[in-house]
C-alpha cells in the first residue's frame, strides 16, 4: 500500500483524530504541514475550503477527503480492518452519534479553553504554532503573537464568557466520557471504535499528548489546560493509555 498523504497541522486536534485512525488501521501516511494563511490555499484548491485535515489516497486514484467524519467514514469502508464502525445498527448509530457530539462537545470548546489559556504563555504559543509558519512569521510570532491571538479570539468569539461557558461544557462532557470509563474499557464496550479516538483527537488540547507523538518540544508534552487535566484524571489516564496502545510514535 502506498502512504496516504495528510495535509495538517501538528496543533491540530481534529487532524490528531485522523492521525489516531491511521495508526490504528495500520494505514502508512505522510503529513504535509500545511502554513497558516498561504499555504491554505492549497487546501482551498483541493477541497474548496480552507481547513485541515484532508487526506489524498493514492491508492484510489488520489481521492481527496477532507473533514475528519468524512476521512473517518471513507476509511472505514475502504480500510475496512480492523474496524472503526460496528456494523450492528443500534452499537453503529451510538458510535456515530458519539463521535458527532465529541466533534462538537470537545473538539469546539476546547479550542477555545486552549486558546484561552495560550493567550498568556508567549513561549507555549511559539513552541506550538511555528512548525507551521514559514521563516518570517516564525521570527515574529514572538512580537506578533498577542496581535494573533486577538485577532485569534475575535474571530473565533472567544472572550471571559464563551470561556467560563466552554468550562462547563467541558465538564459536563468529561463527566458523561468518566463515567462510561467506570464501566467499560472504551466508551462503547469492550473494543475500541471511532467514538474512543474521537474523544483522545479532540481533548488533545485540554491535554497534549506525551513526548514522541508530535514533533513538539519535550517540555510541551501534557500541556494544556491544567485545571480540566486535575478534574479529570481518569479521561486523561485512559487518554494516555489509548496512545501507549495504539497511536504510533515518530521516528
Ligand atoms: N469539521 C472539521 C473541523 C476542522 C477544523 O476545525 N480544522 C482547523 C484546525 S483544527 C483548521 O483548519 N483551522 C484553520 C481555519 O479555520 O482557517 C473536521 O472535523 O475536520
Amino acid at each position: 500500500m502506498k502512504p496516504i498523504t495528510l495535509y495538517q497541522f501538528e496543533i491540530s486536534h481534529y487532524s490528531e483524530k485522523v492521525r489516531f485512525l491511521l495508526d490504528y488501521k495500520n494505514i502508512p501516511y505522510n503529513k504535509i504541514d500545511v502554513l497558516y494563511g498561504a499555504g491554505q490555499k492549497v487546501v482551498a484548491k483541493l477541497t474548496g475550503q480552507r481547513q485541515v485535515p484532508v487526506i489524498v489516497d493514492p491508492n484510489n486514484r488520489k481521492r481527496v477527503v477532507h473533514d475528519s467524519t468524512a476521512i473517518a467514514l471513507y476509511l472505514d469502508e475502504r480500510y475496512p480492518d480492523p474496524p472503526l464502525i460496528p456494523r450492528e445498527p443500534d452499537a453503529r448509530a451510538e458510535t456515530l452519534m458519539l463521535e458527532d457530539w465529541l466533534d462538537h462537545a470537545l473538539g469546539v470548546v476546547a479550542r477555545r479553553l486552549f486558546i484561552w489559556r495560550m493567550r498568556g504563555d508567549n513561549d507555549f504559543m511559539r513552541k506550538t504554532m511555528e512548525m507551521n509558519s514559514d521563516t518570517l512569521t516564525r521570527r515574529l510570532l514572538p512580537v506578533m503573537s498577542p496581535v494573533l491571538m486577538k485577532v485569534l479570539m475575535l474571530r473565533d468569539g472567544i472572550n471571559e464568557r464563551s470561556v467560563a461557558d466552554a468550562r462547563v461544557a467541558t465538564e459536563t462532557t468529561l463527566t458523561i466520557l468518566d463515567n462510561r470509563l467506570a464501566r467499560a474499557p472504551y466508551l462503547t464496550g469492550d473494543t475500541p471504535t471511532l467514538a474512543d479516538f474521537t474523544a483522545a483527537g479532540t481533548a488533545m488540547l485540554l491535554q497534549l499528548p506525551p513526548h514522541g507523538y508530535l514533533r513538539f518540544p519535550p517540555d510541551v508534552a501534557h500541556g494544556g489546560v491544567p485545571e480540566v487535566q486535575t478534574a479529570h484524571k481518569r479521561f486523561f489516564e485512559w487518554k494516555d493509555k489509548l496512545y501507549a496502545k495504539f497511536r504510533k510514535k515518530i521516528d
